[in-house]
Formats: structure tokens, C-alpha cells, sequence
């Protein structure tokens, strides 16, 4: 909406410009950019977060935003496929771990939903594997503010289902 009014209002000056007077157009237009700069950018910053994910293995968004300190997701399964075909987890891990490495081991951890207890020490939270229409709201604690890898780590889903959760 903000961009639609903001592209309007640039084509009006310019017209405007043209008509009265020819010769200071250029003026004009640099006028019409600065106004341009005041549109505030909308980002939802928020501590209570619900992510969604479905029987196409993908999550709901790909970046989450908190503020430092505690914070609660909600993930939620919106598809029909049990959890043993399309199950789905949100882990969150300490900055500099390896994702993909990670992933590895988890594919290797089915006894323990794909949760490898070895790397236990990388893992900040995660919720219980699910299945199509169940949820699982897990809550946890992040002081130091910077971007925190979070995966999906049933076999094949990182692939896909990865993101970034920053915390300011
Ligand atoms: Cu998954």
C-alpha cells in the first residue's frame, strides 16, 4: 500500500514539474526522492513466535526476529502426513555450528526423533517431532544477540527447511 501511494505521488511531481515549469525538472525530481527516504519499513519483531510447516516439507518463513532474551515457539504441522513420512521439528543452535553436519548425524538418530544426543552441546532448544495437525510450543533463552541457525532435522528436510532466527 505505502509503495503503491509512494510511486503515485513520484509520477504526480514529475508531472507537475513538466507542465509549469520545463527548465528545473532535475530540481524537482531529487525534491520528490528525498520524501521518498521517510516510508518506514515494517519488520514484526516478536517473542512469542508460531512457525507452520506442512506435507510439502517447508516451514512457514525462512527468517524469524526476537529480542534478546526468552523467547517461545510454536511450531505447527497444518498437513495430514503422519510423523514417521513427513515429520517436522524446529532445532535452534548455537552460532557456528555446522548445520549440515549436524544433519547428518540426525539422520543417523531415529530411536531419539532424529534428535542425535552426541551433538547435545550445539542444540540451544527443540521441539518434539510431529506429525499433520499436532503442535508443540517449546521455550527457551538467547542472551547474546545474533543470527541462529534453526533446521528441520528429520532425514532430507534440511534441504529445505532451514532459516535464519535473528535475535537484536
Ligand atoms: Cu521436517
Amino acid at each position: 500500500m505505502k509503495r503503491i501511494f509512494k510511486v503515485s505521488f513520484l509520477a504526480l511531481a514529475t508531472m507537475f514539474a513538466l507542465q509549469s515549469c520545463g527548465g528545473k525538472t532535475t530540481e524537482k525530481t531529487e525534491e520528490t526522492t528525498t520524501t521518498e527516504e521517510t516510508v518506514a519499513v515494517d519488520e514484526t519483531i516478536s517473542n512469542d513466535i508460531t512457525i507452520e510447516s506442512n506435507d510439502a516439507m517447508q516451514y512457514s518463513t525462512n527468517e524469524l526476529r526476537a529480542k534478546a532474551g526468552e523467547i517461545t515457539v510454536t511450531l505447527k504441522h497444518t498437513g495430514k502426513m503422519e510423523k514417521t513420512v513427513m515429520g517436522h521439528n524446529f532445532v535452534v543452535f548455537k552460532m557456528g555450528t555446522d548445520i549440515n553436519a549436524y544433519g547428518a548425524k540426525a539422520a543417523d538418530a531415529k530411536d531419539t526423533d532424529y534428535i542425535p544426543a552426541s551433538e547435545a552441546a550445539s542444540v540451544i532448544a527443540h521441539t518434539k517431532l510431529i506429525g499433520g495437525g499436532e503442535s508443540d510450543t517449546i521455550t527457551f533463552s538467547i542472551t547474546e544477540p545474533g543470527t541462529y541457525d534453526y533446521i528441520c532435522s528429520f532425514p532430507g528436510h534440511l534441504a529445505l527447511m532451514k532459516g535464519k532466527l535473528i535475535v537484536e
